[in-house]
């Protein structure tokens, strides 16, 4: 008989106070009009749109006293994760494939604390010009962007249900949603801050930089991650962390952060399509489209790469 076509959830997540600027959350509209639902339906899924999470805050509801410390907007933020990991942890629940849409990199807690949740062992691939990987303590910004994996990772700063927005990571539920140092690779770095490099190395995180990239070509980049993360269980569900500033910004300029150097448009897809032949993936998410950040072809040009890098990370084959 015929197999069921499996279903994914569509989350929208406009999230924009993980940085400074305004249109990261616009992101999830622009990716639906420029058609990713039906690109999900051509490929054989089932769609399940939830729309775009409300992170909106009440005024009321912020504790201006307490947005001094170096992690801005936390309220914000971590409200906002709250609502994104529990849509992913719901996604799953129901059996369907969470793929989430930034919004900037900071809904990034949220997605790694309701995977993690759902499914303890999981691997995560984050591909991104940059590590994320700071705490409120390390961050010379204080952009919280940067510090999703810095935040869920073991021994990586303090108890992160202790920042304002996040005591839901201190629940008995989520308290041990946390990734080990050793479940992550990234792909594509080349803009790491002195001390996200100090944690990247005293911890050995495996990491294929920019370097790697043009040192192995980006087959042998797949090749080692899938490896890597694979060695002990061939059944190990991977999670996919897709920041768009991962791309070269001469393909990819609508985007906050935008650093030279990155994947060309074959190596971006090709991240993508491995990952999917892997048939392990088992959540995925794409941030930091920021269609306001460059002129109107760069806006569509970013919009139109990164429904093609999900339309790829979803199983879509050349032939
Ligand atoms: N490392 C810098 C910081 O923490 C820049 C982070 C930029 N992050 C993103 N996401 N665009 O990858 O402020
Ligand atoms: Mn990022
Ligand atoms: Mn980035
Ligand atoms: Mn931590």
């Amino acid at each position: 008989h015929l197999a069921r076509p499996k279903t994914v959830s569509v989350i929208g997540c406009p999230m924009t106070f993980g940085q400074p600027f305004v249109g990261t959350d616009n992101g999830p509209e622009y990716l639906r009009q420029a058609g990713l639902l039906e690109n999900l339906t051509s490929i054989g899924w089932r769609v399940h749109d939830l729309g775009d999470l409300d992170f909106h805050v009440n005024p009321s509801e912020v504790d201006l006293s307490l947005e001094k410390s170096n992690a801005k907007n936390s309220q914000i933020v971590g409200k906002g994760c709250e609502k994104v990991a529990n849509a992913v942890m719901d996604a799953i629940k129901e059996n369907r494939f969470p793929l989430t849409l930034g919004g900037d990199h900071s809904i990034g807690a949220g997605s790694l604390a309701g995977i993690l949740k759902a499914r303890p062992n999981t691997g995560v691939i984050w591909v991104d010009a940059h590590a994320d990987i700071n705490t409120p303590e390390m961050s010379e910004s204080g952009n919280m962007h940067g510090m999703p994996v810095g935040l869920l990772m073991n021994g990586v700063g303090g108890d992160p249900s202790k920042i304002p927005g996040f005591e839901w990571l201190g629940s008995e539920d989520m308290k041990d949603a946390r990734l080990d140092s050793s479940a992550i690779v990234y792909i594509g770095l080349r803009d790491v801050d002195t001390k996200e490099r100090e944690v990247l190395r005293e911890k050995g995180i495996k990491t294929f930089t920019m370097f790697d990239v043009d040192k192995y070509g980006i087959g042998g980049v797949m090749e080692q991650t899938l490896d890597y993360l694979l060695k002990d269980d061939k059944d190990r569900p991977i999670h996919l962390s897709y920041d768009i500033d991962a791309v070269d910004p001469i393909l990819a300029p609508a985007t906050g952060t935008a650093v030279r150097g990155g994947l060309t448009y074959r190596e971006a897809h090709y991240v993508a399509e491995a990952t999917a032949r892997s048939g392990n993936l088992a959540s995925a998410e794409i941030v930091e489209l920021n269609p306001t950040l460059s002129n109107d072809e760069g806006a569509r040009e970013t919009v139109e790469l990164g429904l093609g890098i999900v339309t790829s990370i979803m199983g879509k084959s050349i032939i």
